[in-house]
């Protein structure tokens, strides 16, 4: 299960951006929309990502989509072919909800295996609105990515937004490898 060939890369951008196979959106669980990654997403991958998610909310995903899951929709007009989107722990400073943070990193590689995605790239997940500390965040990011990537994708690119969370993903690459 575990590959041998995934390559973790870091990448200081915007993610709405990036030509991969799966772009991982940091969604709520209403998959209606939101600010921060998800706004950017819908804004450029343009109204075709918010009728999929509403065709979702009208069959299997009816009461939403829980934390930590993941699930796929076409990525409209961005340069990819799937978003997959996913929904990130709130930050709470008395329980700790580190597994449903690795669940993301781990369901949506899942997702990514099941359609054949050979590059995916991450957001920080919960790092932004959820309040995540980004040191904590990157550090799950990096361990999940790396022991559960599944054998069809050959790169995890993680997309951080500014130069202090590309410094805190650095650091934690270095410390996971
Ligand atoms: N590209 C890459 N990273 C970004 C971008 C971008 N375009 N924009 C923000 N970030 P957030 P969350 C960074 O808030 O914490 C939404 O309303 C940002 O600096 O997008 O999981 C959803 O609908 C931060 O480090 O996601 C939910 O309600 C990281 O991406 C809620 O926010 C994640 O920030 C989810 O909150």
């Amino acid at each position: 299960m575990t590959p041998v060939t995934v390559t973790l890369t870091l990448v200081r951008g915007d993610i709405t951006l990036q030509s991969v196979d799966a772009i991982v959106n940091a969604a709520n669980s209403s998959l209606l929309g939101g600010g921060g990654v998800d706004g950017a997403i819908h804004r450029r991958g343009g109204p075709e990502i918010l009728r999929a998610c509403r065709a979702l909310r009208a069959s299997h995903y009816g009461r939403g989509l829980a934390t930590g899951r993941a699930v796929a929709t076409t990525a409209g007009l961005l340069d990819a072919r799937w978003v997959i989107h996913t929904v990130g722990p709130v930050h709470s400073a008395t329980e700790d909800r580190s597994d449903l943070l690795a669940s993301c990193y781990r369901e949506s590689l899942r997702v990514a295996g099941e359609l054949g995605a050979r590059t995916v790239a991450f957001p920080a997940v919960s790092t932004g609105i959820y309040g995540w500390p980004m040191d904590d965040g990157a550090r799950i990011a990096v361990r999940t990515a790396r022991a559960s990537a599944p054998r069809s994708v050959t790169e995890v690119r993680f997309v951080l937004f500014d130069d202090d969370a590309y410094v805190r993903f650095q650091a934690a690459l270095a410390a996971e490898g």
